[in-house]
């Protein structure tokens, strides 16, 4: 299978190399970040808008989930959060002129940059049957090609609903609601993709699929644990929380394969003292190998356990199940196996063994390191065993805060946005719109693939996202799409998912965050939450990208009353015309949301219940929080082959490419690089810096994967580990090679041969 790259466009990829920063943030970060948003925005639109980011009366953010402080600053300044505004508030326009320029096949062969630098979506576009162009189509004439398909179906399960997590709560409960009264639970999301593992190993251990910390908590802890995440780059705000841990005395861990410069030293731009030396942020580096951190938790707990007095007894007795098996398993857990699986040296872990006993709160902090491997699941079980042994959950200071990715992919999974709701939701949402949903689970994105691949899904539509860039397996992906009888895209912006289509195919332009909201009720704003489970209210200001645009909730109640008509008796135009409306049921329906619109006029909104953080309650089925005993797993590397992840440069959001640098790790001007230690190019043959190679993934199925044209660069990370960007390395990630349990793809451990081209 070969990977070739789209070509055609005007940028080079010639990575030039620099080395790794040892800290983020500080000038050079807001230097770079107005040039971008003026190149996008122009000099006034870059100043209005900039203000208006996380304001309590503006807003929300469109680039992370991480929440915000009580007390922000007019201007907290995040070089990545103004990206993903400047990205949006675009002043650059994707109109029907541009799409009769270009041709399908055209767009299919440009590259996500190219297509993302073009700019906002205007209209609806229609791509025919056979048709070589999309052409202008009437919102009218849409939802009648989108009824006819979805009509002519053998089953409402031949349909798959897509979300993308920047969706509003708003428009994520209409979304589910009417999916399912149209009669299915296919409703797959990014985070099948993101944190499926963390939500799967949560519930299953405390009870509630959430993390258990909030903003407070980091700042009176004694230890933070953060593994398998890059905030320097992927959530940036969180290093001002995490500067302002240590300045109350914390202690920092940092557990990763790449030494991330963010991580290193933190340099905050709002303060002098900040611009000018930073803060150093972590204070023991274990540089572990991929997947290793199941065997590092594991050891540690055996460590914790031999300790006379380490182990919080009482907490232990009073709030847990499965103790002994768990115990036993871990006092099995051996030294030199661990160093194997680890790649760390005994000291280094001694001395987070010191460091995790004089800490009477600990809080670990995790993200895509953590979820996208096999054994995920048990290896964040492990985690939340380690937090248990010492009491260190549901009370101050201490507890789980796995580090959510999209603004409000959380919020959507709270709005029902699952395949595999709970049956008690799903009672809910019968009593109140008088319906009988699907009882029977829907597909999730590994299984929506499959589906379309062997003709058993028929209609893909996306309420946002990037479906095929971002899932596994490419070429895969890309046959199963062009199978579909018909796609469909909410998008604000181009990509490689309105190239890559069914037979007949549709793009509906939406509203960003950043833009006002009129209906017939006047003007609207809509909610989202955090990933401290805190929710507040978004409000965009800026005139729309284009007179044409629907929202998302508008496109859903008119999509509804389309398909549905008399078979549904819920108030689509009311939805449509007042979201709060919307709200009083979701009040109805959603635990924790009683009084949602008075509660969320309130400044800075209000925050769900989470009986664990809250009570020391764990609504598991034993009623406890659960220890687990799962068997140590890590990758098992063949001879002569790299464990390669793929990961997200600093100029990047997911598939939107902003530009072709990673500056904290030295790269410059393109992103076909794989980071290879030294040590290994030299045992690989003695591969230069700067050699070319293909990427070739083996997979136990004996088919060949290859990425090709990847310049090596030599950089410091574990031995026997690799590292190169993802959408572009999506090829080599085999649609099975997923994690046990939650079934997210394994993007962080692709076991590859490294080809020297000629
Ligand atoms: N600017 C920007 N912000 C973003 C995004 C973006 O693309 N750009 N994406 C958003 C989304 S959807 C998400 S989910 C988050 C992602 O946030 P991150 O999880 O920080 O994103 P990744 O780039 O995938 O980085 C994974 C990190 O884990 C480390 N790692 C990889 N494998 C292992 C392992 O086996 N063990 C350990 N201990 N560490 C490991 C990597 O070296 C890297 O530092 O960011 C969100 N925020
Ligand atoms: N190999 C590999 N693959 C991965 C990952 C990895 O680490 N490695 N990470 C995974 C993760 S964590 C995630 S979350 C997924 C991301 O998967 P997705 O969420 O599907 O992808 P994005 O790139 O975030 O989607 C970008 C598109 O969203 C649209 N968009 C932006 N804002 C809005 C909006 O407000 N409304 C609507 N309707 N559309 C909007 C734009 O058209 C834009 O082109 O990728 C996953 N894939
Ligand atoms: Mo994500």
């Amino acid at each position: 299978m070969a990977g070739k790259p789209p070509s055609g466009d005007p940028v080079q990829d010639a990575p030039q190399v620099e080395g790794p920063k040892h800290a983020a943030a500080g000038l050079p970060a807001i230097g770079h970040t107005l040039r971008m948003a003026q190149e996008q925005m122009g000099v006034r639109r870059t100043a209005l808008t900039l203000l208006r980011v996380n304001q309590k009366d503006g807003f929300d953010c469109p680039g992370c989930a991480w929440p915000e402080p009580e007390h922000r600053h007019k201007a907290e300044f995040c070089e990545n959060g103004a990206k993903a505004v400047a990205e949006e508030a675009t002043l650059r326009r994707v109109t029907p002129d541009f799409f009769a320029a270009h041709p399908v096949a055209d767009l299919a062969r440009r590259s996500g940059y190219w297509l993302g630098q073009q700019g906002r979506l205007t209209h609806p576009m229609y791509l025919a049957e056979g048709a070589e162009r999309y052409e202008p189509v009437t919102w009218e004439r849409a939802f009648d090609i989108v009824a006819d398909e979805l009509d002519a179906l053998g089953s409402p399960d031949e349909a798959l609903f897509y979300t993308s997590g920047r969706t509003s709560n708003e428009a994520a409960f209409l979304y589910q609601l009417f999916a399912r009264e149209f009669g299915t639970n296919n409703l797959p999301d990014c985070s099948n993709m993101c944190h499926e593992s963390s939500g799967s190993a949560l519930t299953e251990t405390i009870g509630i699929g959430k993390g258990s910390v909030l903003l407070e908590d980091l700042y009176k802890s004694d230890l933070i644990i953060v593994a398998g995440q890059n905030p320097g780059t992927n959530h940036p705000r969180m290093l001002s929380a995490l500067e302002k841990a240590k300045a109350n005395g914390a202690k920092i861990i940092t557990v990763n394969p790449l030494p991330e410069a963010g991580m290193e030293r933190f340099k905050n731009p709002q303060t002098p003292q900040g611009m000018l030396k930073g803060t150093a942020l972590t204070d023991l580096f274990l540089q572990i190998r991929l997947g290793g951190d199941q065997a590092l938790f594991r050891l540690l707990n055996k460590l914790v356990l031999d300790t006379e007095g380490a182990v919080d007894e009482d907490f232990v007795r009073e709030h847990t199940h499965g103790y002994e098996e768990f115990a036993a398993a871990a006092r099995d857990a051996d030294w030199d196996e661990t160093l194997a699986a680890t790649g760390l040296d005994r000291a280094r872990i001694e001395e987070a063994l010191a460091m995790v006993l004089a800490s009477e709160r600990t809080v670990v902090c995790w993200a895509m390191g953590l979820t996208q491997h096999k054994h995920s699941v048990p290896t964040i079980r492990e985690v939340v065993n380690f937090l248990l042994l010492r009491g260190n959950i549901g009370r101050p200071g201490a507890g789980v805060c796995p580090v959510r990715g999209h603004s409000n992919v959380q919020g959507d999974r709270t709005m029902g946005i699952f395949e595999r709701p709970a049956p008690a939701f799903l009672d809910a949402l019968e009593k109140e719109f008088g319906f009988a949903p699907p009882r029977e689970h829907g597909l999730d994105v590994v299984r929506a693939i499959r589906a379309l691949r062997d003709g058993e899904a028929k209609v893909f539509f996306a309420m946002g996202g990037n479906f095929v860039s971002a899932s596994p397996d490419t070429e895969v992906t890309e046959a199963a799409m062009r199978r579909a009888r018909l796609t469909v895209h909410v998008s604000t912006k181009l990509n490689r998912s309105h190239a890559v289509t069914g037979a007949r195919a549709l793009i509906l332009p939406t509203l960003g965050r950043t833009e006002r909201d009129l209906q017939g009720g006047g003007e609207q704003f809509v909610t989202v939450e955090d990933s401290m489970g805190m929710v507040h209210a978004s409000r965009g200001r800026l005139e729309p990208a284009s007179g044409h645009l629907l929202s998302e909730p508008a496109i859903v109640s008119r999509l509804a009353r389309r398909v549905l008509g008399e078979r549904s008796a819920t108030p689509w135009e009311e939805f449509e015309k007042d979201y709060a409306t919307i709200r009083d049921r979701i009040s109805r329906v959603v635990p924790g949301f009683e009084d949602f619109n008075a509660r969320v006029e309130r400044p800075g909104g209000f925050t769900l219940p989470h009986a664990p953080r809250d009570e020391r309650r764990f609504p598991t089925a034993t009623g406890k929080a659960n220890f687990t005993a799962a068997p140590v797993e890590y990758p098992e590397l063949p001879e002569g082959r790299l464990l390669l992840q793929t990961l997200r440069s600093h100029d990047q959001y997911n598939t939107t490419i902003y530009g072709l640098d990673d500056r904290y790790r030295g790269i410059k001007n393109g992103r076909r690089v794989v980071l290879v230690n030294p040590a290994d190019a030299r045992d690989l043959g003695g591969l230069a810096d700067g050699a070319y190679v293909d990427l070739v993934s083996e997979w136990s199925d004996g088919v060949e994967r290859r990425a090709t044209g990847f310049r090596v660069v030599h950089y410091p990370t574990a031995r026997g580990c690799a590292a190169a960007y993802y959408p572009e390395t999506n090829v080599l990630v085999p649609l099975d090679a997923t994690a046990d349990t939650s079934n997210t793809p394994a993007s962080k451990s692709v076991v590859v041969r490294l080809e020297a081209r000629p």
